[in-house]
């Protein structure tokens, strides 16, 4: 999966990639180079006192500097430059994704999980492209080239090499064993804790209402601890391995010093040789060092490939016709026909054979007990789930043969669960109709029984709405979503519960008020208030999924005993 990841979305930043690899060819030649030119000035300069020969080499090496300083600027800066882009390329793909889905895979998901997926994975894999483009030539080259380099200034110590670096591998690759378990756990006790932190912060008022704070406290520390605990162990190891890899490298320049200097006594070696193995073999240990760190990264990295592939491999089961219908000329309202769905990983179907239909011009009302399905009816017709059987029809035509776009446009949908975005009041109107004016947005407010309250607001329709609308009551949430749905002036009007917190007087008004904007359009209102719905034009009984009843007031009055029962159980409670 991460192959696949880097192979798609690195593809636009080939020739990037070319200059980086280039540049870092350049810059890693170079400073192979540099400590044989300073062998050489030693050697040949110092020692014979020729001073012209160390001012020319002196700026050979100074001008090879200057080379691979730029080369190095040059390359880093590309590579981070692709790497970020590398970075974008993959959420935007992400959260194009993302979009498509319906809530079937939004909630099989889960929305933390999605965020994390698309932030936190995404910049791991991010950061294996990064260090992947400094160490992909310049580590290999170094490795190779520095062996070479090494064994021309003397063969006679290369034993050195082959003793260090295995070393130096054994050591660092044990410690970075113990490190990878350590990455995992973190990674899942990060998971807990924004989990947790999440919950508290949502759930805030219900913790304090049941005095449950000291409980919360108590979850939220273990998982904090388990955190803080792996973290430990992971930075122990990892403080480990600074010093270690510096005591093998160290080691190794005593031991050339040391087995060097004897070669000298003998006349087999130069002083200058010398200095220049020293940093050979250094600089073949940083690069096997920073190759091993860079393996630690490909487990990790390649687990949040696996989160990010699965969600990118995920389509939506809600799936846009080929050649959607965009243009209908009849008006014909809506229709149920032999409908049936069962969520997901459910074993009973939420609705059952739910025959009816809607006509222009016409108000049907939705009634039953909580849990009935009335909110999982509303939400297939405009395709936030498909159904499982039967079919939908908007105007004569399957809702799955409509092109999205088109079939969203018909419809105002005002959610149970009013959700407003964080911006102002016109910005969340402007999300029913983009162009709407300020006159259409009062007018729609007015319809809405809202225009009180946002007049009364300090800037009016520029005043602030919180994420999710927080700062507003229940009741001024709902009808700004009402007003939301009014201002597209749409065909099919859905109201799931829109009227549940407003006061009888307001629903009545409101209601009074959407009669003659809502004339020629099919309008379904879900109600738990039989006040609310008496004047329907039918009203539909559902019961366990079951459609129980359908008919007008009076007719279900003296037909359908559920019906009977809703209507005398809310009769008592108001005459009590
Ligand atoms: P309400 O709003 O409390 O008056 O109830 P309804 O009639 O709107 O009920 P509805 O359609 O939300 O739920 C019907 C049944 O479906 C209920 O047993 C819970 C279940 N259900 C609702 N949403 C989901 C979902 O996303 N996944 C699964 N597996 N079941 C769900
Ligand atoms: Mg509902």
């Amino acid at each position: 999966m991460l192959l696949q990841i880097l192979r798609t979305y690195l593809r636009p930043y080939k020739r990037e990639i070319g200059y980086v690899m280039g540049l870092q060819l350049v810059a890693t030649i170079a400073s192979l180079s540099l400590p044989s030119l300073n062998a050489d000035i030693i050697d040949k300069g110092v020692v014979l006192g020729d001073t012209a020969y160390i001012m020319r080499m002196g700026g050979w090496m100074l001008g090879v500097t200057v080379l691979q300083i730029a080369c190095t600027i040059a390359a880093v800066y590309l590579g981070a430059r692709s790497a970020m882009a590398f970075g974008r390329d993959v959420r935007s793909g992400f959260f194009r994704q993302v979009a498509s889905f319906s809530s079937r895979e939004v909630g099989k998901f889960g929305a933390p999980s999605l965020i994390t997926r698309n932030t936190n994975d995404v910049q791991q894999v991010q950061m294996l492209v990064m260090l992947g483009f400094t160490l992909m030539v310049s580590a290999p080259i170094t490795m190779v080239g520095g062996v070479i380099m090494a064994l021309r200034e003397d063969v006679g110590l290369s034993w050195l090499v082959a003793a260090a670096v295995p070393v130096l591998v054994a050591a660092t690759g044990f410690i970075i064993s113990r490190m990878v378990p350590g990455f995992r756990r973190m990674q899942r006790y990060l998971d807990d804790v924004n989990r947790v932190m999440r919950e508290q912060i949502t759930g805030i008022r219900v913790i304090r209402a049941f005095v449950r704070e000291p409980h919360e406290s108590g979850r939220f520390g273990a998982a904090n601890d388990d955190l803080s605990d792996v973290s430990i162990d992971v930075g122990r190891w990892m403080s480990a391995m600074f010093p270690t890899v510096m005591f093998v490298m160290n080691a190794s320049s005593v031991a050339v010093l040391w087995f060097g200097g004897i070669r000298i006594d003998e006349g087999l070696m130069q002083i200058g040789a010398l200095t220049a193995f020293i940093t050979y073999l250094v600089q073949i240990l940083m690069a096997v060092m920073m190759s091993t760190f860079m393996l630690v990264m490909v487990p990790r990295a390649s687990v949040s490939a696996d989160r990010i592939g699965e969600v990118l491999g995920t389509s939506s089961s809600v799936v846009p016709p080929e050649e959607g219908i965009t243009e209908v000329n009849t008006r014909g309202g809506l229709e149920f026909r032999e409908v049936g769905f069962t969520y997901a990983g459910a074993e009973h179907p939420v609705l059952c054979d739910v025959n009816f239909s809607a006509a222009a011009g016409q108000t049907t009302a939705i009634i039953g007990s909580t849990g009935a399905g009335k909110s999982t009816l509303l939400n297939l017709i405009p395709r936030l789930f498909d159904v499982s059987e039967g079919t939908i029809t908007v105007d004569g035509v399957d809702v799955r043969d409509f092109d999205p776009e088109a079939l969203w446009q018909r419809i105002g949908l005002v959610p149970q669960k009013a959700y407003l975005f964080s911006g102002t009041i016109a910005s969340n109107l402007r999300y029913g109709k983009p162009d709407a004016t300020e006159e259409e947005m009062w007018e729609a407010l007015e319809i809405a029984q809202a225009t009180d309250f946002v007049s009364a607001m300090s800037d009016g329709l520029d005043s602030d709405v919180a994420q999710g609308g927080t700062n507003l009551s229940g009741g001024q949430r709902q009808r700004i979503a009402i007003a939301r749905a009014i201002i597209r002036q749409p065909e099919v009007y859905l109201f799931d519960d829109s009227f549940s917190a407003l006061d009888v007087a307001t629903d009545a008004r409101l209601r009074q008020a959407l009669r003659p904007v809502t004339r020629d359009a099919t309008v379904l209102i879900v109600a738990q208030r039989v006040f609310t719905i008496t004047e329907a034009d039918q009203i539909v009984v559902l019961e366990d999924g079951d459609v129980v009843g359908l008919g007008s007031h009076d007719e279900l009055l003296t037909t359908c005993p559920t019906y009977q029962e809703i209507v005398e159980s809310q009769l008592k409670a108001e005459a009590s």
